[in-house]
């Protein structure tokens, strides 16, 4: 029998895109998945011909957390510490340790840790039909991967609280305006929309990581660390081909072009 990848790639334009490919159970997570995503995140991080990331679900689901069937180790119980230290904690630490910007494009149902990882992501575009579902408290369960992290983060405490204490199923307009995602686009229109935004993404400077590094260490910051954290990337910044290419593209009244340099 053929088994089909549990990860799909595309690498066009500087963009690849993964998709998470278990679609008749709505992407959920198995240790296989996340590890072969691991895998290929980290791969991309080292490839200089890949400028952004664009990670999203086969079929109609982004992904609906851990496979719930799947879950239980051979005695027949679930040890969560081992799911979660061996397969999906890598899978969140490389979104956040990456230097190159990952957008998911939220297609469908974003579930429990499915959620959690669309969260890790940089930015989040969603589709009309999208919907997001802090799951654990559903099924009894604390928000993980992450997702006690990035959420209060990302929305505030109270509308965080809200969301992992009643489960209850955001719709994208809702998300939209909770601040969960920062665009929502037609679903005929997800991928295009988004594979545009990772290309600018892709051409866009060094800087770029230097960013993303920087606002997230904002979160744990102090003002005067951070305000030191912001010397030590202005510097990297400055000595960039990139910085000299915008300079003078800017006194030249030209676009520049950067080469990630
Ligand atoms: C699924 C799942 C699923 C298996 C849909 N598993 N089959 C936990 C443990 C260990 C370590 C680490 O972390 C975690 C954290 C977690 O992520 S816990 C899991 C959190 N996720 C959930 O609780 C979500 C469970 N799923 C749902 O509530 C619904 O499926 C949602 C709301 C996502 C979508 O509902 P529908 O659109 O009505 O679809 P459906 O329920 O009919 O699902 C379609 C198929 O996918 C179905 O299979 P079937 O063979 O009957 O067609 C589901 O059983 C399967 N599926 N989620 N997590």
């Amino acid at each position: 029998m053929v088994t089909e990848p549990l990860i799909l790639g595309e690498h066009r334009d500087s963009v690849l895109t993964l998709w998470l490919n278990r679609p008749s159970k709505l992407n959920s997570l198995t240790d296989e998945l996340l590890d072969a995503l691991c895998e290929r995140l980290t791969e991309a991080g080292a490839d200089s011909t890949v400028g952004a990331i664009v990670i999203t679900g086969s079929g109609r689901g982004f992904c609906a957390g851990q496979d719930l069937a799947v879950a239980a180790d051979a005695d027949g119980g679930i040890d969560v510490s081992r799911h979660l230290r061996h397969h999906y904690l890598p899978v969140v630490r490389c979104l956040r340790d990456l230097r190159t910007p990952v957008i998911a494009a939220i297609n469908g149902v974003a579930a429990g840790a499915g959620l959690s990882l669309a969260l890790a992501c940089d930015l989040r575009v969603a589709a009309e039909s999208a919907t997001l579902v802090n799951a654990f408290v559903r099924i009894g369960l604390v928000p993980d991967a992450g997702g006690s992290y990035f959420l209060p983060r990302l929305i505030g405490l109270a509308r965080a609280l809200e969301m992992a204490m009643l489960g209850e199923t955001v719709d994208s307009e809702q998300a939209l305006q909770l601040g969960l995602v920062s665009r929502v686009v037609s679903d005929t229109e997800l991928l295009p929309t988004v594979h545009t935004l990772a290309m600018r993404l892709a051409r866009g400077p060094l800087s770029l990581g230097l960013i993303k590094q920087l606002f997230n260490q904002s979160l744990e910051n102090s003002f005067e660390q951070q305000l030191s954290a912001e010397e030590r990337a202005q510097v990297q910044a400055a000595a960039s081909a990139d910085f000299v290419e915008g300079v003078t593209a800017f006194l030249t009244k030209r676009p520049a072009h950067f080469t990630g340099r």
